[in-house]
């Protein structure tokens, strides 16, 4: 009765307008299943590759109709018959057709909608929650929300050269309190800016995007809203960057326009920098301090602050076991980003997490900067007990749908549930005590 019995691509939108892909997978029972892919902007250079049509004249090359097109004809027909239970072959049979190392063929976005789709459908058949489906009886970690509040780099259109700013409600009880700290901050963020006469408009992920001299003055001012929500910074609530520094690199070097004036950093004086912010501010996390390639940058940083601070590889890793397994050679980290699209199915997606959480790595279940109402990252990051997730600030349906999927979540699992706070950190070090 699992049998696949179609598969079905259609073109939507995302976040930011773009196309993207939504599938669904029919069954033999009549049940199905859809789901919808996501696309990033600051996309790192090892992720796998996301096929759009390059057609200048529809969607300004972004239209995925080829993409589709592969889903229709050629997985739909391999995939006919197939139980979808067998989440492995599913996604092994698409590689197989593929035949790339990077799914250049029938493009990551294509298979993995399909890889998900199927497992969405599988739930639905066994009439469980797509959390159990995935993660079975031990599925029951809600996870510590980073909620990006403060947008830079690429994904606003202002000068600040840090990506993302994030605030962590690690001292809230439950992920229903989080919610409701992160927010609250959030509401206060806005009327600090609007006290100073700053625009409240707003950057892809939701977070505010004010015209700031420095990386540092956004800290601050998200501190000051913190207070003003009546929290204690560093205690109930610490802050994570994605600096993305893969965006500022050029030829080695790290090149900084804050104060509007052009800065020339090598590698050890990024960390000493790094260094110097988080003896100043309760910084947690820092995600993407370092470039891509830069795993001796990497590890200088791991050995600086790796104690008390959670050194997070995103770019560098892009969700890929081969990039971790590097990662994790060359002491380059202690936590992964996972991002179910920089690898393109399910299967290595799961491995990717097993490998980071195998090696004592926190593994953060990750969105894109473009996004679609899809909740599937919400029900993962319960599902493997991941204990992190980063989708945003709670605000704008795209984020909020991952966020109200998880207080779903959590009254459903009911006293079953556990929260770890700032114990779902790697490198919190004294702050636990
Ligand atoms: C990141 C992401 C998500 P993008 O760098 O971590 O926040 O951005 O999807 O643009 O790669
Ligand atoms: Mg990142």
């Amino acid at each position: 009765m699992s049998e696949i019995i179609d598969v079905k691509g259609r073109q939507i939108l995302d976040s930011r307008g773009n196309p993207t892909i939504s599938v669904r997978v029919s069954l033999e029972s009549g049940m199905s299943g859809s789901a919808c892919v996501p696309s990033g902007a600051s996309t790192g250079e090892y992720e796998a590759y996301e096929k759009r049509d390059n057609d200048s004249l529809l969607y300004g090359g972004k239209s995925v109709h080829s993409a589709i097109e592969g889903i229709n004809d050629i997985i739909a027909k391999s995939l006919n018959g197939i139980d979808s239970y067998s989440q492995r072959l599913i996604d092994d049979i698409m590689m197989n057709l593929d035949g790339t190392q990077n799914k250049s063929n029938l493009g990551a976005n294509a298979i993995l909608a399909v890889s998900l789709a199927a497992a969405v459908a599988s739930a639905n058949e066994l009439e469980i929650p797509l959390y159990r489906y995935l993660g079975g009886a031990n599925a029951h970690v809600l996870p510590v929300p980073m909620m990006n509040i403060l947008n830079g780099g690429k994904h606003a259109n202002n000068l600040l050269d840090f990506q993302e700013f994030m605030i962590v409600p690690a001292g809230a009880k439950s992920f229903e309190e989080a919610l409701r700290m992160g927010a609250e901050v959030y509401q206060k963020l806005k009327k600090v800016l609007d006290d100073k006469k700053m625009p409240t408009s707003v950057g892809d992920e939701g977070g505010f995007a004010p015209n700031l001299q420095n990386n540092m003055e956004a800290v601050i001012l998200i501190m000051e809203a913190v207070e003003k929500a009546k929290y204690q910074p560093g205690k109930d609530i610490f802050i994570a960057l994605d600096p993305a520094a893969s965006e500022f690199y050029d030829n080695g070097k790290y090149i900084l326009k804050e104060a509007g004036k052009r800065t020339v950093l090598e590698a050890d004086e990024m960390v000493a920098m790094y260094a110097g912010y988080v003896e100043k501010f309760p910084i947690i996390s820092i995600e993407d301090g370092m470039a891509q390639d830069d795993f001796n940058g990497f590890s200088l940083l791991l050995k600086e602050i790796g104690d008390k601070v959670q050194i997070v590889g995103d770019d560098l890793t892009v969700t890929n076991p081969n990039r971790i397994i590097k990662a994790i050679d060359s002491h380059s980290i202690n936590s992964v980003l996972i991002k179910l699209n920089q690898i393109g199915s399910l299967s290595q997606t799961l491995d990717a997490i097993e490998l980071t959480q195998k090696n004592s790595m926190a593994a953060i279940i990750s969105h894109r900067s473009g996004e679609t109402e899809d909740t599937f990252i919400s029900d993962l990051s319960v599902a493997v007990n991941s204990g992190l997730i980063k989708t945003g600030a709670p605000a704008r349906s795209e984020r909020v749908a991952k966020y109200n999927r998880l207080l779903q979540i959590e009254e459903e699992l009911g006293s079953n549930s556990s929260y770890l706070g700032l114990k779902a950190f790697k490198g919190a070090g004294d702050r636990l005590s």
